[in-house]
């Protein structure tokens, strides 16, 4: 793979955020002699452990804000994820001709093993895993990382080099690319998502669309072929395309077990799903667009097939708790957009009592109108958009309001009857009551542990 050059010894460097990609750009800066400076809008005394990791690097800090004068006078600045690639001093900055580029662009200069970037609304951590390990599993070292959580920038000084490197990649990350060309581009869905951050849906889905802008006739990217806006964005690109479904290939008739996938070119590989573990259509997508990707850079049918039937997916994905009074207590802490929910309620026929609530992101909870009517009970909202929620989906569907996880568990327990499902599927970000999802699902399966022990 050709790389754009970057020269960075003795250059003034800065650095946007200093969370772990900060932190992680800094020290591959430093190893290259630039002069670095790092930013951050946080106060220092919010900043300690960053900040002593920075200086132990020697990095020169800005903490409580941006200052337009630090990004007039570098010679590059390079974005964490969570930084807005719009702010007005960064516009000042691309006026004056200075270079703004994200961590992923720095890193993917320095690069030259295939990668494989894998995007979309919904699922790009349980297809990275399931790809990496797909790889691993045929034999071949692999990298994982991107926003699943290991910066790619870590990757480019380490002592042995991946025979692939496959990671997830957020619309955030797209924004800021420029030259940046995965061999293998998955896009996994497209559904509303993030609209705090871009003005609208199409806007949303242009970013993902980037993805694709530098692959070539000879890079490949895997579609699923029942999206609509998948189809859309990917309409005129380069790369060739190889689809999939959470069925079979069109006109290729197989078991209901069996997974078809169109690799190589006009023939297929079929894998046995007789012993995979994750439940539901999605989950059967995920399957087929990591078998794709994995096909694409060397996996073998082999290997892939032993990580299908031995993966047990992530926590906090539709992740089952615990059994109570015959009531199925599920946590999906992870679904933070309508279009989550909406495959994690296809997932049952029982009747649903859904946990629904945070912060939005800007969504709207109309889309649920029609899912929730087929087999939700009730809904238990939470957080600060309760209120919302009560408002649009009320005229449907009864919605009780809830003051904490606690309450909401005990009020999913009492509006349940045995063979019902209590499902945490918020359709929101958890910023408004905890640090992370993580957090969020670890307060329910606590909340659903006490009336487990309660019960017995
Ligand atoms: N900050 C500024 N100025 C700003 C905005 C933020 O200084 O305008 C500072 C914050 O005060 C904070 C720092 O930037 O101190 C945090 O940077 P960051 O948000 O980029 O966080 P990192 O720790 O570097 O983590 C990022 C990704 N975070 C986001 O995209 C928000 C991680 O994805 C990713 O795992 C990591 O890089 C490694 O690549 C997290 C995520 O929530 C899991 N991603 C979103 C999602 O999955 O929905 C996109
Ligand atoms: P991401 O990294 O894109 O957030 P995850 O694998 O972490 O994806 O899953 C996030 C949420 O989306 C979970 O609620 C999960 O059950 C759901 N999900 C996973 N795969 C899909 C898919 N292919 N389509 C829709 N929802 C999905």
């Amino acid at each position: 793979m050709q790389m754009a050059s970057l020269e960075l010894a003795n250059k003034k460097v800065v650095v946007i955020g200093m969370g772990k990609t900060g932190i992680a750009t800094a020290a591959f800066l430093k190893r290259r002699q630039a002069r670095v400076m790092v930013t951050d809008t946080a106060d220092e005394k919010d900043l300690t452990v960053a900040a002593a990791k920075l200086k132990s690097l020697g990095a020169t800090m800005a903490f409580g804000s941006h200052q337009s004068q630090t990004f007039d006078t570098a010679d590059l600045i390079i974005l964490s994820p969570g930084v807005p690639h719009t702010l007005p001093e960064l516009e000042r900055a691309r006026a004056r001709g200075v270079p703004v580029m994200g961590e992923i662009e720095l890193a993917s200069r320095f690069i030259q093993e295939p990668i494989v970037a894998i995007t979309g609304t919904n699922g790009k951590t349980t297809v990275t895993e399931l790809t990496g390990a797909m790889l691993k599993g045929s034999g071949l070292s692999t990298f994982v990382g991107g926003n699943i959580g290991t910066p790619l920038i870590e990757y480019v000084d380490r002592p042995t080099k991946a025979h692939a490197i496959v990671i997830e990649v957020s619309s955030f990350q797209l924004d800021t690319i420029e030259t940046f060309r995965p061999h293998v581009a998955v896009v996994l869905n497209i559904t509303a998502d993030h609209l705090d951050r871009y003005p609208n849906e199409t806007a949303y889905a242009q970013s993902k669309a980037r993805i694709f802008m530098n692959q070539r006739s000879d890079d490949i990217a895997v579609l699923n072929n029942r999206d609509p806006m998948v189809h859309s964005i990917s309409r005129t690109i380069q790369a060739q395309k190889f689809y999939f479904e959470s069925d079979n290939h069109e006109n290729l008739p197989v078991a209901h077990n069996r997974l078809a996938v169109a690799w190589p070119a006009g023939q297929q590989t079929v894998f046995d799903l007789s012993d995979f573990k994750l439940q539901g259509r999605h989950n059967r997508e995920n399957a087929a667009a990591a078998s794709l990707a994995a096909l694409a850079v060397g996996g073998q049918a082999l290997g892939i097939q032993q990580v299908l039937n031995k993966f047990r997916g992530l926590p906090h994905r539709l992740e089952h708790i615990a059994t109570v009074n015959d009531v199925g207590y599920f946590n999906d802490s992870k679904a933070t957009n309508v279009g989550a929910v909406i495959r994690a309620l296809e997932n049952f026929t029982q009747p649903v009592i859904l946990i629904l609530g945070g912060r939005n992101k800007g969504i709207v909870f109309d889309d649920l109108t029609k899912p929730v009517c087929r087999n939700t009970k009730k809904i238990i909202a939470i957080g600060e958009a309760r209120k919302e929620i009560q408002s649009v989906l009320e005229p449907v569907i009864a919605v009780e309001a809830a003051s904490s996880m606690v309450d909401a568990v005990q009020r999913a327990q009492r509006a349940s009857e045995p063979g019902d499902i209590v499902l945490l599927s918020p359709a929101c970000a958890s910023f408004d009551m905890y640090a992370s999802y993580a957090q969020r699902g670890e307060d329910f399966r606590r909340a659903v542990e006490k009336l487990e022990k309660d019960a017995t």
